[in-house]
């Protein structure tokens, strides 16, 4: 198994529109483990880093600004190649070539505001989780679940 730990954020429409429980639920439901959690507004300077990829692109001004418009819901989900398995429940950037059944897909309608974060790789996973969360905010723990969800 390739044990995996993914940053996924619920962003400022997703909370607006009432969907993080909608979210969280499927993730839940697929087998991820909920490693930590929290609700907040990121600051212009976190987000400006977290999204440091794409600074000088002609989207980066108002991705920031939209980031940081309201509170969002940070987690750490953790489960075998939990990377790729977050970003194919997440659905395409833009929501409109989504596929029915992702998140993006069943909730969103335009790119700018498509709903979720989820990181791109296991390296960006790292760097993402430790701008959001302390080391010691991430949980360990067994769930009895996770006998019935693995082999
Ligand atoms: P993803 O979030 O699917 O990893 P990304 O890393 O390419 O996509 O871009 C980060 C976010 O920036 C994306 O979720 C929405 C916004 N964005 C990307 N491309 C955009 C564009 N062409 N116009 C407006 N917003 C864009
Ligand atoms: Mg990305």
């Amino acid at each position: 198994m390739a044990t995996e730990r993914t940053y996924v954020m619920v962003k400022p429409d997703g909370v607006q529109r009432g969907l993080c429980g909608e979210i969280m639920s499927r993730f839940e439901k697929k087998g991820l483990k909920i490693v930590a959690v929290k609700f907040m507004v990121i600051p212009r300077s976190v987000a400006e880093s977290h999204y440091g990829e794409h600074k000088g692109k002609g989207f980066f001004n108002g991705l920031i600004s939209f980031i940081t418009s309201g509170p969002v819901l940070a987690m750490v989900l953790e489960g075998d190649n939990a990377v790729a398995v977050c970003r194919n429940m997440m659905g395409k950037t833009n929501p409109q070539e989504s596929a029915p059944g992702t998140i993006r897909g069943d909730f969103g309608m335009v790119t700018g505001m498509n709903l979720i974060h989820g990181s791109d790789s296991v390296d960006s996973a790292k760097r993402e989780i430790s701008i959001f969360f302390k080391p010691e905010e991430l949980m360990s723990y067994k769930r009895s679940a996770d006998e019935w969800t693995y082999e």
